[in-house]
């Protein structure tokens, strides 16, 4: 009886077995150090943003060792989320071509958790995946207006992660579904805590960032504050500080809306408060979430990640 209880408490996962094995054979598991993987001697094109004033590094093409990170990942696996939303027609525009891009490029080799949340199962397109992907698809609630989608996704990503995901996978990144891969996304961009630098404000002081302005919201950062403007189309980091990370957002954008107030920016707004707070361990150039219609500078050199296009009209008409 006492087996029966101890089984049913514990059902079966193969995380938890691999936690096990990993609490087992910790003592033989080096860390990556970053020096081992990481170039951050500073060249022209960069202009000294290899590294923050709080020494997370800044991931750019040319600053990492794939091989050296290749190696380390094969000794020691892990198995890496991406929570992505598509409801309403974002579901018809954009997943399918997302999904393909990601199998493609998204942690070739590694084992991926692909975590769909959408309106409509009978939406869902047809991805042939390649092996060590997995799909994941949930059922969420259409919105009643297009504010709240954005909003709720903070919410719904931490009570996911919080009943299942983090049991499943070692890291995870939530993305905006209007992108679409381009070029290998891996091993280098995985940490504790990653943001994404914002394509359009990255040059800019943080006087000149669109940071949440209204003293009564809670996102509110005071005018000369902050470190840098990170998009909210791209974060992760363990599944443990994503689920702190959006737990604390999800948190403050109710108390906003207690309060009748509602950040410019909506969760941006929020993750840019969270990490000017809880500053990110790694960030990430904006070559990984790119907008094509940008001129490219000497400093971008392989974009990984694109914007999608929009068509506002089709987009936006039917909510
Ligand atoms: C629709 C209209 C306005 C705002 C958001 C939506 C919307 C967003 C939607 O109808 N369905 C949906 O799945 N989303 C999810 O939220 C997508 O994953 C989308 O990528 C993400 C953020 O919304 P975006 O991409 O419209 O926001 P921006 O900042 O890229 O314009
Ligand atoms: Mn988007």
């Amino acid at each position: 009886m006492s087996l029966y209880a101890q089984y049913s408490e514990y059902p079966f996962s193969i995380k938890k077995l691999q936690m096990t094995y990993q609490c087992w054979s910790l003592k033989d598991q080096p860390e990556l150090r970053l020096s081992d993987w990481f170039n951050a001697t500073t060249d022209s094109t960069h202009m000294d943003m290899r590294v923050t004033n709080w020494s997370a590094p800044i991931v750019w093409t040319d600053t990492y060792n794939e091989s050296v990170l290749a190696d380390y990942y094969t000794k020691y696996p892990v198995t890496v989320g991406l929570i992505v939303f598509a409801v309403g027609r974002y579901l018809l525009y954009y997943l399918g071509r997302f999904l393909e891009s990601a199998n493609r490029f998204f942690m070739v080799n590694q084992k991926v958790i692909f975590y769909i949340m959408l309106d409509d199962f009978s939406h869902m397109p047809w991805i042939d995946l390649d092996r060590h992907r997995t799909l994941k698809i949930f059922k969420i609630k259409q919105a009643r207006r297009w504010q709240d989608v954005s909003m709720i996704r903070m919410k719904v990503i931490s009570e996911h992660i919080e009943e299942h995901i983090r049991r499943e996978v070692d890291y995870v990144f939530c993305m905006d579904v209007d992108q679409l891969f381009k070029a290998e996304y891996g091993l280098e961009t995985l940490g504790d805590s990653v943001a994404q630098l914002h394509t359009y404000w990255y040059k800019e002081s943080p006087g000149k960032v669109p940071y949440e302005r209204n003293e009564s919201s809670e996102a509110y950062i005071a005018a000369g504050e902050g470190d840098f403007y990170y998009h909210a189309a791209v974060f992760g980091g363990t599944a443990t500080q994503v689920l702190r990370i959006t737990k604390e957002c999800a948190k403050a954008i109710m108390k906003d809306k207690k309060n009748n107030v509602e950040a410019v920016w909506h969760d941006e707004s929020h993750l840019n408060k969270y990490f000017f707070l809880h500053r990110p361990s790694k960030i990430l150039s904006p070559e990984y979430c790119w907008d094509l219609s940008q001129n490219k500078t000497p400093d971008i050199k392989t974009v990984k990640l694109v914007w999608n296009f929009k068509n506002y009209e089709l987009l936006r008409n039917h909510l």
